[in-house]
Order: structure tokens, then sequence, then C-alpha cells
């Protein structure tokens, strides 16, 4: 395993620009993992100018990972040192000298993933078993009550901030000609100021110069959040990742809920082919679940960029001061 390992790290020289040694990494515990990565919070020593410690995430793989995990790794590392973004994660440093497992050390979000923020946020005190949030314009801000007091709090205005700050990073990435393939609210992280910050861009690629992606091999897919074309034709665009946006956003509305629930996903492709879309959830207003529904149109090209996007939100937080 270890010259599998050495022969893929081979392909990317070490760059002194990103390279952190791994004394000044302190491990400190498991956020979370996956069928082949692993994300640990760690405390890293005078790292990317910041005097002094400071916690970072660190994402790394098990020691069953296949090569082809470790190849997305260094892909993702690739493609983020040319991102720079407020929305989009930072990469603080690297670790892939021998000596240890290969790291890539990103800024830590405390609120964790907007999926998980979104579901923790259901915990509340009322009787009313139904979201009490209404996202039909933000003057009907309720007041909630929450079980403790520092527990996940979100508001109507907060979804649509949400909504925004995820739009701006996403019309920067496609700026830059990024496809991300895996938008989904478990992949945008929260930090304790509520900034929304795309990552997990194992799976991103450069367009080419067609615009479009063709995927080689069927890997795992986030059928649920993929457009009709990337399911049919392997076709991944700008605006494949505005379908997939389109879900992340009914994600928002229903606090976390999985989408197409009760559906198989074998049954999906036909069923979206059909023209099957999710329907509007109860809280969720006319006027988000048409910008919803212009995100799942069957052709590319007649769903809204992000710029448009984003654009949309701005008028309706204006709206509703
Ligand atoms: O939903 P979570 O709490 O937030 O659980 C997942 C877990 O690790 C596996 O992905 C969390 N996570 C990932 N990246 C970061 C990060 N940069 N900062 C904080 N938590 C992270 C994610």
């Amino acid at each position: 395993a270890e010259i599998t390992t050495r022969n893929v790290i081979n392909k990317y020289p070490v760059d002194p620009k990103w390279e952190f040694p791994r004394s000044q990494l302190i491990i400190e515990q498991t956020l979370g993992e996956g069928e082949f990565g692993r994300v640990l919070r760690a405390k890293a020593t005078n790292i990317a100018g910041q005097k002094g410690d400071t916690i970072v995430a660190v994402k790394t793989l098990k020691d069953d990972a296949r090569e082809s995990e470790l190849n997305d790794l260094l892909s993702e590392y690739q493609l983020l040192k040319d991102v720079s973004h407020l929305n989009v994660i930072k990469l603080l440093g690297v670790c892939t000298v021998l000596g240890g497992p290969v790291y890539l050390i990103i800024e830590f979000a405390e609120f964790g993933s907007l999926r998980s923020y979104l579901r923790r946020t259901r915990h509340l005190k009322s009787e009313n078993q139904k979201f009490p949030l209404s996202i039909t314009g933000i003057e009907e801000t309720t007041e909630i009550h929450y079980d403790e007091p520092n527990s996940c709090t979100v508001t109507p205005k907060e979804i649509l901030s949400f909504a925004w700050q995820i739009s701006n990073g996403m019309a920067y990435l496609s700026e830059i000609k990024l496809v991300h393939r895996d938008l989904a609210a478990r992949n945008v992280l929260l930090t304790k100021d509520k900034v929304c910050k795309i990552s997990d861009f194992g799976l991103t690629r450069d367009i080419y110069e067609d615009n479009a992606y063709f995927k080689r091999s069927k890997g795992r897919v986030p059928v649920k959040w993929m457009a009709p074309e990337s399911l049919s034709d392997h076709v991944y665009t700008s605006k494949s990742d505005v379908w997939s946006f389109g879900i992340l956003l009914w994600e928002l509305v229903t606090l976390g809920a999985t989408p197409y629930p009760g559906i198989a996903v074998q049954n999906l492709f036909h069923l979206i082919r059909q023209g099957y879309r999710m329907e509007r959830p109860d809280n969720c207003s006319i006027a988000l679940y048409k910008i919803i529904k212009s995100c799942w149109q069957n052709e590319p090209e007649k769903r809204p960029s992000f710029k448009e996007l984003s654009k949309s939100w701005e008028i309706m937080l204006e709206d509703g001061n």
C-alpha cells in the first residue's frame, strides 16, 4: 500500500508553498468519516501566516482507502490551491511528505455541515410539530424558543442568506470554470458567524472547452442531486450544478430533509424524465418554489445562472426589510 501511495503522490511534486510540518499539527478528534475518508479536528501551530495555534480541519484517508480515493484527495488539493472566495472553503496547508498519512488542512467550520446544522435546529421547544418557519417572506419572523439557550437557531432571513451565499460561491466557481458535481447541504460548511463555505471538491473537475465534463467510469453518484443530463449522458456543467442547487434549496426549506422521500433512486431517472418534480413544501413560499422549479428545468440552458440566482436572493432579502 505504501508503494502505491508513493506512486500516486509522486505525480504531485512537493509544493513548499503549501507543505506544512507534521510536527506542528496535533490531531485532537475525529469529526466524521465516510467510506474511505476521515475528517479530523486538529491544532496547527503557525499555519498560513497565523501566529500561534489555530483550530483546523484535516481531511485524510482511512487505511483501507484505494488509490482512486487518494487521487481524489490530491486533486481536491490541487483545485483548492487556486480558489479564493469567502464562500468557498480555504486550504491552509498540506502534509504529503513521507512519515505519515496525507493530510489536507482546511479552515475549521464550527457549525459543521449545513445539513447537520439545519437538522439540529429542529429540536424546538414547540408544541407545533411542523417547522415554525414560514419562508413566505421575512416580515413574519417568528420568535423561536429553543431547548438550550445556545443551541442552533435559524430564521427565514438566514435561510435566504444561506441561499445567497452559496449562489455567490457557486457564481465564482462557474466563473473560473469549475464544476462542483456534488453540491448538496452535506457539502456546505457553516462557521460560527453563519458564513457558508462550499466544500468537498473531491468530485470537482475543470470544465473542458465545450463547458461540459464527461465522466467516464461509474463511481458512487449522488443520484438525488443529479441533473437528468448527468444521469443519462454523464454530462456535467455549471447548469447541472444549478439543478443540484435547486435540490439544496429544497433541503434548506425542509431543514435538512432527504430529497424525494420514499422514492427509490432506481426509479428516479424515469420519473424526472416524465416531468415529475418534488412538490412545494408547506412552509415554502410560491416565489421561492418558483425559483426552485426554475433550477429543475429539463433543458440546462433554461435554468438560471448562479449570478441571476444571487440577484433574486438580493431582491428577496431587500423586500423583507
Ligand atoms: O455534519 P458535520 O458535523 O460536519 O459532520 C461532517 C464530518 O466532518 C464529515 O464530513 C465535518 N466537517 C467536514 N469538514 C469540516 C470543517 N472544515 N470544519 C468543521 N467540520 C467539518 C462535517
